[in-house]
């Protein structure tokens, strides 16, 4: 989580089951988009069932106005990490392939939230709660949403928009800055056009997410959603420092928590993919660079291993 699943009540008493983990007392936002946006045939109809895969926790069939769309705000019941299922059926029955849906989870506490424009500059952000969900507008040309939150140093933070999937005409651009406006990180395109990523966190204290369309053109179909949540960063890698030769050309990233499994950990510089290897006889503390690549002051240097999970941004300069 957050994820989007894309599926289909493809046939009669069709059900999809799903499995998720939820810490006790997180809010899971469990939502079905199917005849709002899809124009589906289905009547979506949803379950949260408990690990022994027979008792209900909570049903939903219609939740919003004029639709039969389903949602469920799920307070995991049990402390510690457990596992829950969801399923997702039609409440006649009936299935085909004119029965798509997307299931969007997330963690988010209630309540869903509206930016609240003007926002442009920081002295006016947008407080965005640790773990929350946005809806937000892209309306007019060159629109600046800008949010602020407070991390914690070591959290990985995670930070999901949501537009092209639901037939917006924004391209959203998502990027994450520090206390004084130094540029950490951002993605403009992840899942089509639509950008996520998730950073650890340098330090403790406050940060700001810009969010805005790539194409600076606005309209009034331009809408998105935003998700953000923190995990622990404990599976993370972390950079700790940097080689250089002749000061600007990288050649090594070291740190901790390199994964050199499978293709094993990589590294982006300004979130592109460099050509980098895990060291054979250092595998968890070292990646090269080869060749290496040239680098201005307030680049960006993070490592990604392969189930995911990014870096703390380095910062070169
Ligand atoms: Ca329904
Ligand atoms: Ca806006
Ligand atoms: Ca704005
Ligand atoms: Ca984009």
């Amino acid at each position: 989580m957050p994820v989007n699943v894309v599926g289909e009540v493809s046939f009669e008493e069709d059900i999809d089951f799903f499995a998720f983990t939820a810490e006790g007392g997180e809010q899971v936002r469990i939502e079905i988009i199917a005849d709002r946006i899809f124009g589906s045939s289905l009547d979506s109809l949803i379950y949260v069932i408990d690990e022994d895969g027979e008792t209900t926790l909570a049903t939903n069939d219609d939740f919003f106005d004029e639709s039969r769309d389903s949602f469920i705000r799920f307070v995991a019941p049990v402390s510690g990490n457990r596992v829950y299922f969801i399923a997702v059926t039609d409440f006649g029955g009936l299935g085909g392939s004119t029965f798509p849906y997307v299931l969007n989870l997330a963690i988010a506490d209630a309540p869903d939230r509206v930016e609240v424009e003007p926002n442009d500059t920081t002295p006016n952000a947008d407080e965005a709660p640790i773990p929350s969900f946005f809806f937000g507008d892209s309306d007019i040309n060159d629109d600046l949403d800008i949010y602020f939150f407070e991390g914690f140093a070591g959290e990985a933070f995670i930070v999901d928009i949501d537009a092209e999937l639901f037939f917006s005409a924004m391209d959203p651009v998502v990027e994450l800055y520090d206390d004084t406006g130094g540029y950490l990180f951002g993605v403009d395109d992840a899942d089509g056009l639509d950008p996520r990523f998730n950073i650890v966190l340098p330090y403790t204290g406050l940060y700001f997410l810009a969010v805005y369309d790539a194409t600076g053109l606005g309209s009034s179909s331009s809408y998105y959603s935003m998700n953000v949540s923190v995990q622990s960063g404990a599976l993370a890698p972390r950079i700790d420092f940097f080689k250089f030769v002749n000061f600007t050309v990288l050649k090594q990233v070291r740190g901790i928590g390199f994964v050199n499994a499978g293709d094993g950990a990589y590294a982006e510089l300004n979130s592109v993919e460099i050509r980098s290897f895990n060291a054979p006889r250092k595998p968890t503390t070292a990646i090269k660079v080869k060749p290496g690549v040239e680098t201005e002051d307030g680049d960006v240097v993070t490592v990604v291993n392969p189930d995911g999970r990014r870096s703390n941004p380095g910062i070169i300069d």
